[in-house]
C-alpha cells in the first residue's frame, strides 16, 4: 500500500494567462496571489472589495506525481482530494477525472489506467464561485430570494462554506483552492476503509464493537485484525475478534470534570503476500448523550457525560480565517487552549463555516471539549433536487465517517436557525411552501438518517435553536436549546437575560471592537475613528457600531478617544455575557448550558467575538475564565439588595470561606460578614442575602460591596463585586495606578482608591496573564503572572513598562 501526500511541485495562474506562479498544498488563490503580490492583502483597510473582484477569475494549478516501478506495479490507484475547494474539474494527464462541487467532501478517483511509470501531471482547473452564484438560473416557483445580512445571494446553491461569501461578521472573499491535500494511493487486492467503533456499556466493563468496510476487492483471504492499547501504550489485545471487552476502563470527562485518557484502536488489513494496511483511531471509553428528561418546567436538554449531567460551558466556533488553508495545526491548538484558559468544556462548531481538519477533533479530545457539531447550512433555504441531495448525502457520510469514533463528539445538529426561520422570519416565510416541506426532507430525513446509519450512537438534534424537530416550536424556553436576540439585536438591556431561564442557550452574543492592536493593523491613523470607512467596513452588522455606543452610554462615560471606546466596548461586552451565564449558573437544573455567540474571528473585525483575529483576547475571554470557572461566585443585586451565589460544577462538594464587605471607593470598610458554606457538587446556591438600603443611602455613589472566597484544598482567593449604580456615575477618584514587578517576577498592581475593570495589555509581544480585567477592592495589590502554556511565549523578565494599563477612570476626560 502506497499512501503520498502530494504537496510540492505545483504552480498556479489565473485562468487564460500565460504567467505561472509557485503553489504549495493546502493553498489556494487568495494565499498565493497576495503572497506573490499581484493582489493586496484583503484584510488591510478597503482592499477586500478590490479581493473580491479578482476572484471572479478562474485558476488553474498543475502538479507532478511520480510514479517509482515499484508502485506502478500495484493493481489499483487511486487520486484522493480533500477539501477542494469548491467547483473544479481535476485532469490526470490531461485526461479528466471528474468534476467536484463540495469542498465539504473527499473525492476518490481511481485511476490506474490513465497513470504511467515516471512523471504525470495532475491539473485542476477551479472556477469562479461568485460567477456561478451570479449565473445560476433558480428553477421556476421554487425561487430563493433570501440571504444573511452580508451575505451573497446564491451562495445557498453551492456546498461551500457559506460564510465566504460574507456574513454579519465576516467579507465576502469566496475563495478558491485546495485547503485539505492531495494523497496518492496505490494498492493491490483490497483497501482498508474505516472502522466504526461502538462501545456497548455495563457497570464494570465496556465492550468495544467494531466493523470495518474494506473497498476495491473481493478476496476471501483478506483477514482483519486489531490492535487495542491503553492510554500508557500496553496492548490489551490483538487478534481478529470484534467485539473487546476492557475492564475496569479508565474514563474519559469533559474539562473539568477528570481526565481525558485515550485509549487507540488499530485495524489491519492482512492480504497474503501484500504488506499489511494499517488505520489508528484514538478513542476515549465513555457514554455521551443528551438527556431530554420531563420536568416541571418541560423537558431539559443536557449533556451527559458517564451519567453526569453537566452544564455546558463554551461559545460558539466559526472558520478561524478567510484564507482556510492558513487554518493550521497551530491556529487550532491556540484556539483548544484559549477555550481551556477561558475553563469551557465545549463548543459549538456552527453551521455557516466548515468542517474542521481532524487536527480540531483531536485537540478536544485531548484538552476535554465536547462538540456540539452542525451540519453546514445556516439561515438559508435550499433548493433539494436529486444532485443536490446525493452531494448532501456524500458530504454527511464523509464526515460523519471522519468524526463519529472521537471521544469530543457529543451532538450533530441539522442546521442553524433554518427551522426557526421557516416559522418567523419574514424574509424566508415568503418562500414557496415545496421548500418549506424540502426542510423538513432534508434535515429530518435525509441528514437524520445519515447519522442513524453511519455515526448511530451520536445524539441527532434536527436544528439550532429546536425543540425537537417538525416544526413544534422552536422557540420554545421550556425545551431544547435556545438563541437569544432580544439583548443586542433587539437592543434590550442585558438585565433581560434574567427574565429567561432556557434549557441550554446555544446562541447569545454582544459585540465589541478588537484590541487597538489589532485596528492599528488594518488603519491607517487618519482612519482610526469609528465612523471612518476603513473602520465601518471592519464593522458587517450595519447597525453595530451605534449599538456599542448605546450601551456604553447606559454603563460608561463618554471615552476620550478610540483606544479608550475599544477597551469600554469590550468591558461591556464581557460584563453582558457575564450576567447571563451567572444568571443560567445560578439556575443550574432548569438552565444546562451556555454557548456564548461567538468564540473567534475569520479577520480582523468588531464582532461578537471574544477572541479577535490574531489570538487576542478581548476582556470577555478574561471575564469568561473566571464566570466559567468550575466555582464561581457571583451577585445579583435587585435595587438595594444583593444576593451572593456560588456556583459548583465540579463532583465534589465544595467548603467556601468567605467574607462580604460594602466599602466605601478609598477602601473604608462601612459592613463586614463572614461566610462559610458547603456547597453540594453539581449545584449552585445562595450562601447570602443583604438589603444594604440604609447602609447607602445618600452615597449609593461613592460605595462598592464585594465578595472575598476560598476554597479548594490550595484555598484558591477569588472575589466578584458590585455597585448601586451604573459606574458612570460612581465618583471615582484617581486611582494613581502602580504597577510593579516583585521578587518573583510577577506583576503587582496597587490603587489608592477604588479602581474597576483594570485591564493589562502588553504593548509588545501578545502575552496571556493569569487573569485580566479585574476590581482593585484594596490598598493590597493584585498580583498576576504570566500564562505559560505550551503556545504562550516565554516570559522574559517582566517589565512593567512593557505593559499598558487600562483602567475605568482614565477612559474619560477629567
Ligand atoms: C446568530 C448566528 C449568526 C450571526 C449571529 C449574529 O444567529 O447564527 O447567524 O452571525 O447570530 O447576528
Amino acid at each position: 500500500m502506497v499512501k503520498r501526500v502530494m504537496n510540492d511541485q505545483f504552480r498556479i495562474r489565473i485562468a487564460g494567462k500565460d504567467q505561472w506562479y509557485p503553489f504549495s498544498i493546502p493553498g489556494s488563490a487568495m494565499t498565493t496571489f497576495v503572497e506573490q503580490g499581484v493582489i493586496p492583502d484583503p484584510f488591510d483597510g478597503m482592499n477586500e472589495y478590490e479581493v473580491k473582484e479578482f476572484l471572479r477569475n478562474d485558476f488553474e494549478i498543475e502538479g507532478i506525481l511520480k510514479v517509482t516501478p515499484e508502485e506502478y506495479q500495484n493493481q489499483n490507484m487511486e487520486l484522493v482530494f480533500h477539501g477542494v475547494d469548491t467547483l473544479a474539474d481535476i485532469y490526470i494527464n490531461d485526461k479528466k477525472l471528474g468534476h467536484v462541487e463540495n469542498m465539504h467532501r473527499s473525492y476518490v478517483f481511481p485511476c490506474k489506467e490513465w497513470i504511467k511509470e515516471g512523471e504525470n501531471k495532475l491539473s485542476v482547473k477551479f472556477f469562479s464561485a461568485l460567477e456561478f452564484i451570479e449565473s445560476r438560473k433558480p428553477a421556476k416557483g421554487r425561487e430563493i430570494t433570501m440571504a444573511n445580512t452580508g451575505t451573497l445571494l446564491g451562495e445557498q446553491y453551492l456546498r461551500k462554506a457559506h460564510c465566504m461569501f460574507g456574513w454579519d461578521w465576516g467579507p465576502q472573499l469566496p475563495d478558491c483552492g485546495i485547503y485539505g491535500n492531495i494523497e496518492f494511493c496505490a494498492y493491490g487486492e483490497a483497501k482498508l476503509g474505516e472502522t466504526l467503533i461502538r462501545q456497548a456499556w455495563t457497570k464494570e466493563q465496556v465492550t468495544l464493537l467494531l466493523s470495518t468496510e474494506i473497498s476495491g476487492g473481493t478476496d476471501t483471504k483478506a483477514e482483519i485484525c486489531y490492535r487495542v492499547l491503553d492510554p500508557a501504550g500496553a496492548c490489551l489485545y490483538h487478534g481478529t475478534k470484534t467485539e473487546i471487552s476492557i475492564e475496569k476502563p479508565e474514563l474519559w470527562w469533559p474539562n473539568g470534570y477528570g481526565k481525558q485518557p485515550l485509549y487507540s484502536v488499530e485495524a489491519m488489513l492482512n492480504i497474503p503476500g501484500e504488506e499489511p494496511q494499517k488505520k489508528t483511531y484514538t478513542i476515549g471509553l465513555r457514554r455521551l448523550t443528551v438527556s431530554q428528561e420531563e420536568d416541571q418546567w418541560g423537558k431539559e436538554f443536557a449533556f451527559m457525560v458517564n451519567g453526569v449531567k453537566i452544564f455546558a460551558r463554551g461559545a460558539d466556533y466559526i472558520p478561524d480565517d478567510c484564507f482556510y488553508p492558513k487554518i493550521t495545526h497551530e491556529v487550532l491548538k491556540r484556539d483548544v487552549e484559549a477555550a481551556v484558559y477561558a475553563n469551557f468544556n465545549s463548543l459549538r462548531v456552527w453551521g455557516g463555516g466548515y468542517y474542521p481538519s481532524d487536527d480540531f477533533y483531536e485537540l478536544c479530545d485531548k484538552y476535554g471539549i465536547i462538540l456540539w457539531q452542525d451540519f453546514m447550512y445556516a439561515c438559508n433555504v435550499y433548493d433539494l433536487d436529486d444532485a443536490f441531495i446525493e452531494n448532501i448525502v456524500e458530504e454527511a457520510k464523509d464526515n460523519l465517517i471522519r468524526f463519529r469514533n472521537h471521544p469530543c463528539l457529543g451532538l450533530i445538529c441539522g442546521n442553524n436557525e433554518m427551522e426557526v426561520a421557516w416559522l418567523e422570519w419574514k424574509d424566508m416565510k415568503d418562500h414557496a411552501p415545496s421548500l418549506k416541506k424540502d426542510y423538513l426532507l432534508q434535515f429530518e430525513y435525509y441528514l437524520a438518517n445519515a447519522v442513524a446509519e453511519y455515526a448511530p450512537d451520536v445524539f441527532y438534534w434536527p436544528s439550532s435553536p429546536s425543540s425537537g424537530g417538525s416544526f413544534d416550536d422552536p422557540g420554545d424556553e421550556n425545551r431544547g436549546d435556545s438563541h437569544y436576540w432580544d439583548v443586542w439585536h433587539g437592543q434590550k438591556p442585558y438585565t433581560e437575560y434574567r427574565k429567561h431561564f432556557f434549557r441550554f442557550c446555544s446562541e447569545f452574543g454582544f459585540q465589541s471592537l478588537p484590541s487597538i492592536k489589532t485596528i492599528e493593523a488594518f488603519t491607517k491613523e487618519e482612519d482610526r475613528n469609528l465612523f471612518s470607512r476603513v473602520m465601518e467596513s471592519h464593522q458587517k452588522n450595519p447597525a453595530a457600531n451605534g449599538k456599542i455606543l448605546y450601551y456604553l452610554s447606559e454603563t460608561f462615560r463618554y471615552p476620550k478617544n478610540l483606544e479608550n471606546l475599544v477597551f469600554l466596548s469590550q468591558v461591556i461586552q464581557g460584563y453582558a455575557i457575564k450576567s447571563g451565564v451567572e444568571h443560567w449558573r445560578r439556575n443550574r437544573g432548569r438552565c444546562m448550558g451556555s454557548i456564548y455567540w461567538q468564540f473567534n474571528d475569520n479577520w480582523p473585525v468588531a464582532s461578537w467575538s471574544s477572541m479577535d483575529y490574531y489570538g487576542r483576547y478581548k476582556a470577555l475571554h478574561y471575564m469568561a475564565r473566571e464566570f466559567y470557572a468550575p466555582v464561581a461566585g457571583s451577585i445579583e443585586r435587585e435595587g438595594t439588595v444583593c444576593r451572593f451565589w456560588i456556583s459548583n460544577e465540579t463532583t465534589e462538594p465544595c467548603q467556601i470561606k468567605g467574607r462580604i464587605t460594602l466599602k466605601t471607593l478609598d477602601f473604608e470598610v462601612l459592613d463586614q460578614i463572614q461566610v462559610s458554606e458547603t456547597i453540594d457538587s453539581l449545584s449552585a446556591a445562595c450562601i447570602f442575602t443583604k438589603d444594604y438600603q440604609s447602609l447607602i443611602e445618600g452615597r449609593d455613589d461613592s460605595v462598592f460591596v464585594m465578595m472575598e472566597y476560598q476554597y479548594g484544598e490550595e484555598q484558591q482567593g477569588r472575589e466578584e463585586w458590585e455597585v448601586f449604580v451604573p459606574v458612570k456615575y460612581l465618583k471615582l477618584e484617581d486611582p494613581e495606578l502602580q504597577l510593579t514587578v516583585n521578587a518573583e517576577n510577577q506583576l503587582e498592581l496597587t490603587a489608592k482608591s477604588f479602581a474597576p475593570y483594570c485591564m493589562l495589555e502588553d504593548k509588545k509581544a501578545d502575552r496571556i496573564l493569569n487573569k485580566n480585567v479585574f476590581a482593585v477592592t484594596a490598598a493590597s495589590p493584585v498580583t498576576l503572572e504570566l500564562c505559560k502554556t505550551e503556545n504562550a511565549l516565554e516570559p522574559d523578565a517582566m517589565d512593567a513598562q512593557q505593559w499598558k494599563i487600562y483602567d475605568v477612570y482614565h477612559t474619560y476626560e477629567q
